[in-house]
């Protein structure tokens, strides 16, 4: 059945107002907002940009007519806001009435406090509003805060967030022509969603260009590679999984087991669907850390095992935890699109991943860079990625890969990266596949690890709740089993320490409080500090 629509009646401002206190209107919005703001008119500037680069591509034409080959005609007609100085048709905003007062990214964040019947009543109001009403990413935040399905009604994944959320199949779904809507708000996220990533994946300047290497034996890592990014080709092709997995086998043994993805668990049916008939801008990720469990396998030692850490990167000193370590390991399945925004792992670990299906485009920087379009606090107890992974390419990848140390890459099937410690990293898939990760800690970064626990108890993550000590418990399992290295690394935290101390003396004239309470060896100090210590 087709929806019926009032389409085009002046909506006032007053009845949107009535429509958000009724709903969710909370008290922090301004502040949030304001923030939002800022960020939305930044990315505008390179999205306007690259719409401006499609115009004079094709000669001054319309942006359908010219931009990317890769970015088809929106489904609905929207067009970029500066097509509307290229026509002659009546432009849908003049009938919003009141709201019209409203710069479109205002509008869309008071949509983001309605319910699904509001937006639903909203939508019905008037085309331009219409067209704000179809934004999947509102209907992706609706479902996902919707109560899970009940049993007997299981959920099917039916093309869109909107008609899942509402279980109406996709065809029936409204489409009304809003060719005379024009709004980068709209059309942004539709662009993101078809730009091409192989262009950033094939230009990489071969001096960021990540090392290849086909094998590493382990004291070669320790003394040369252990805080370097680089990729093994001929390492994990005898795993068992290498040979065995593809998405399809999965989907075929699997289709039961619910995996989790982002906020949501979902039966492998579910999410293979989606990966399949999604067009989200950032697809929802696969990233299981029991999947060992669910899936019934071994890992490691050899012989029976579906793989095994490879030996290059030595003992795993976070094995002394056994069953306290904390998540280490994790399946990821993505499409093209999925991936990681910027981020340093857990808890000063390295890690390798290793690509089983599909390839991945990786770009890193050393842990002590500030990387463009990420925000840390001052305390770095929080690392805030605003931006999804394509407006973040599209918007500061030209700039980030000049920086000094920048590190980029491919790493195709069947080959494996490492990610030192602290690093900064982030990662697109370049098409739909199956990757494992696991994180470890090499005898060269126990130093690192212990730092990190140690001072930033705040920020550790992955152990269980019932663990309040995960320093001390590591430093006693570490005693048991590798004294002599626990030592070192003891003198090693205390020296950075202290050096740290005195050269904060020097810069502010005084003794640190802690040495002014009487108290000597301090750990106040974080361990991206210890970065610019020579
Ligand atoms: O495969 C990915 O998306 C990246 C995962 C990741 O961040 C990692 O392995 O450290
Ligand atoms: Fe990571």
């Amino acid at each position: 059945m087709r929806k019926t629509h009032p389409i085009d009646d002046p909506f006032p401002l007053n009845q949107l107002l009535a429509l958000l206190i009724c709903c969710r209107f909370e008290l922090y919005f301004w502040q949030h907002f304001i923030c939002h703001i800022n960020l939305l008119t930044s990315t505008t500037k390179s999205y306007t940009m690259l719409l401006a680069e499609g115009v004079s591509h094709g000669g001054g034409g319309t942006y359908e007519s010219s931009i990317v080959d890769s970015i088809p005609i929106h489904p609905m007609g929207v067009k970029p806001l500066g097509n509307q100085y290229f026509t002659n048709v009546l432009n849908a905003r003049r009938h919003i009435g009141a709201v019209s007062h409203l710069p479109d990214e205002m509008i869309l964040h008071l949509l983001e406090y309605l319910d699904t019947n509001s937006l639903r009543k909203l939508a019905a109001t008037c085309r331009f509003l219409y067209a704000f009403g179809q934004l999947d990413d509102l209907w992706k935040a609706l479902f996902l805060e919707s109560p899970h399905s009940p049993p007997g009604n299981e959920l099917v994944w039916k093309g869109t967030w909107k008609a899942t959320h509402l279980r109406i199949p996709a065809e029936e779904q409204s489409r009304i022509d809003c060719s005379n809507v024009f709004s980068d708000v709209l059309h942004r996220p539709f662009a993101c969603s078809h730009i091409s990533l192989a262009k950033y994946a094939s230009t990489i300047p071969a001096s960021n260009a990540i090392s290849r290497l086909p094998s590493l034996a382990y004291d070669e890592f320790a003394q040369s590679w252990s805080n370097t990014p680089f990729i093994l080709t001929d390492c994990i092709q005898t795993w068992p999984v290498c040979q065995e997995w593809n998405i399809q086998q999965l989907h075929q043994k699997f289709s039961n087991v619910s995996f989790r993805a982002e906020a949501v668990d979902w039966p492998l049916s579910t999410y293979y669907k989606y990966m399949l008939e999604n067009e989200d801008e950032s697809p929802l990720y696969l990233f299981d850390r029991w999947f060992a469990e669910k899936m019934n396998m071994e890992i490691g030692p050899r012989n029976s095992s579906a793989y095994w850490p490879p030996d290059c990167f030595g003992p795993d000193l976070f094995e002394v935890l056994d069953a306290e370590r904390p998540a280490h390991r994790w399946l990821i399945v993505g499409p093209e699109r999925s991936g990681s925004t910027f981020h340093k792992d857990p808890n000063a670990t390295s890690a390798w991943n290793a690509v089983v299906q599909g390839s991945k485009y990786w770009i890193m920087f050393p842990p002590s860079t500030q990387v463009p379009g990420v925000f840390v606090s001052e305390d770095s107890s929080e690392v805030t990625s605003p931006l999804s992974i394509a407006e973040w390419l599209l918007e500061f990848h030209a700039e980030a890969r000049k920086l000094s140390g920048c590190i980029e890459g491919v790493c195709k099937a069947g080959e494996i990266l490492h990610v030192p410690s602290g690093w900064w990293h982030l990662v697109v898939n370049l098409e739909t596949g199956i990757a494992l990760t696991q994180n470890f800690v090499p005898k060269s970064h126990l130093t690192d690890v212990l730092l990190f626990l140690k001072n930033k108890p705040d920020q550790v993550t992955g152990f269980k709740k019932t663990i309040s000590g995960p320093f001390e418990l590591f430093v006693q399992r570490l005693e048991q089993s590798y004294p002599e290295l626990l030592n070192v690394a003891l003198k090693e935290l205390k020296q950075r320490c202290e050096r740290k101390k005195g050269k904060w003396e020097n810069a502010v004239g005084t003794k640190s409080e802690a040495e002014n309470r009487g108290g000597g060896f301090s750990f106040g100090f974080s361990e991206d500090d210890n970065e610019e210590i020579p």
